[in-house]
């Protein structure tokens, strides 16, 4: 992290924020994002946390996979919450009673969401392994590795809505990247009725400034997806003709394929075939590729399952293809070009970070949540990608980036593009995760 002792001691100062930020936020068998604004277990969260526990509490990175996992449904579903039974109602907005999953086929004992998040749990599982390769760590894989595998069937299964071997998703909030502007498109097609919302009151706009946060109208049609999966018993069959969102995103269908690549490695330590896995990865590369590519821009674009369009905005999701060890040098280079224009900036030092929609683009908020303040899942993600294809000058860039936005701001949520100010949750724990993964 930079020569001489005032390197070694930033990233000592770094390793001990990061360390306290999660130890505060484990809650017995798992680790809240954030106490106030998110007090339950999330998904994507605790596959970035357990990166980030392996260099410091591997037993707990174990444990945190464990208990979500525990979680999962019949289908292979993994939910995007698991609700904390010891919560007063009212700790957060949607709550279990609003989900109502207990009804639908093959959901768990424990109360939890329907709808899932980005599949990031295979490569962390792996990566926790790797990092701290032991007994236990073979024991986790061989436990986890049925488990993660029925997650991924049930991905390219039933949620291979299109019909050309990638994942749907049937809600933003699956995505990870809730109010990004990629979804702008798609969702003016759903019914929203702000008035909807005045049955509910929102949580998360008490703990976080309401500017920073998505809107009442982004909310009502939230609400409105949910209601219309949650009508059909959060069954798969028929969607196409009957839920108003679906959307083939390059970040969940990026990981989709990377999850493959790391079950190759886990099915190794198991005993299992890596054969299948490399070669449904060889398949979900090609499918992003030829679906979601776009020679015109150069960039990887969702595509909207009921137009059957590309969706023209150029967000950091395009950018996420790039974790892919397979992914062909043509768009290596192209993503590339991208990330380094002017909408991205990323360069081997960069003046700014890494926002998370084209900071060209007139519809960039430099404080509104996923369009256009900077995250450090994404920039971990991208860093990671880089890494992957040799381009160590600007992985440095990004790190370096990375850990000024931390020693400035702290373990916050989010942080603001230019200035690096830090907004949303002060003490957020995918934050302090990833911190320490870029750290060792
Ligand atoms: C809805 C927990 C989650 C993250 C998401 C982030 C945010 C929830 C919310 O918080 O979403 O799932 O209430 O806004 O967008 O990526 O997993 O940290």
């Amino acid at each position: 992290t930079g020569s001489g002792p005032t390197g070694a001691e930033r990233a000592a100062r770094l390793r001990r924020l990061a360390l306290t930020t999660l130890d505060a936020n484990w809650e017995h068998d798992h680790t809240v994002p954030s106490r106030t604004l998110y007090p339950h277990q999330w998904s994507w969260d605790s596959a970035f946390i357990a990166v980030g526990l392996a260099h410091v509490r591997p037993d707990r990175a174990w444990r945190e996979l464990r208990t979500l996992f525990a979680a999962q449904w019949a289908d292979g579903r993994v939910p995007h919450i698991v609700f904390n039974p010891a919560l007063r109602v009212g700790s957060y907005f949607p709550g279990p009673e609003f989900w109502d999953a207990g009804r639908a086929d093959g959901a768990p004992a424990r109360a939890t969401s329907g709808i899932v998040q980005p599949p990031v749990h295979a490569p962390a599982a792996w990566l926790v392994h790797r990092r701290a390769p032991s007994e236990a760590s073979v024991a986790a894989l061989h436990r986890l590795y049925p488990r993660l595998v029925a997650q991924q069937r049930y991905l390219t299964g039933r949620r291979d809505v299109g019909g050309g071997g990638l994942a749907c998703i049937v809600h933003p909030w699956e995505s990870g990247l809730d109010n990004s502007p990629a979804w702008d498109a798609p969702l003016a097609a759903v019914p929203a009725d702000v008035a909807v919302m005045r049955a509910y009151r929102r949580h998360d706009t008490a703990h976080a400034d309401a500017a920073h946060r998505p809107t009442d109208l982004d909310y009502a049609r939230y609400v409105t997806l949910v209601d219309a999966y949650r009508a059909g018993r959060y069954r798969d069959e028929g969607l196409l003709g009957r839920h108003p969102f679906l959307v083939e995103c390059p970040l969940v269908n990026a990981v989709l394929g990377m999850s493959e690549h790391a079950l190759a490695r886990i099915a190794t330590v198991v005993g299992a075939d890596p054969g299948p896995h490399r070669d449904r990865a060889t398949r979900i590369t090609e499918a992003l590729v030829t679906r979601l590519w776009d020679p015109a821009t150069g960039t990887f674009h969702p595509r909207d399952l009921r137009t059957g369009r590309l969706i023209p905005a150029r967000t950091v999701l395009g950018l996420m293809p790039l974790i892919l060890p397979d992914l062909p040098p043509r768009q290596v280079q192209s993503v590339l070009a991208e990330a380094c224009s002017p909408r991205f900036g990323l360069a081997a030092r960069m003046d700014r970070p890494l926002p998370t929609h084209d900071r060209t683009a007139p519809d960039f908020e430099p404080l509104r949540y996923w369009r256009g303040p900077s995250w450090i899942n994404t920039t971990w993600m991208l860093w990671r990608g880089l890494l992957t294809h040799h381009r160590p000058d600007l992985a440095a860039g990004l790190r370096e980036s990375l850990f000024a936005l931390v020693d400035r701001g702290g373990c916050h949520e989010y942080f603001h593009p230019d200035t690096g100010a830090g907004l949303g949750s002060p003490a957020f724990s995918w934050t302090a995760a990833l911190l320490l993964d870029a750290l060792a």
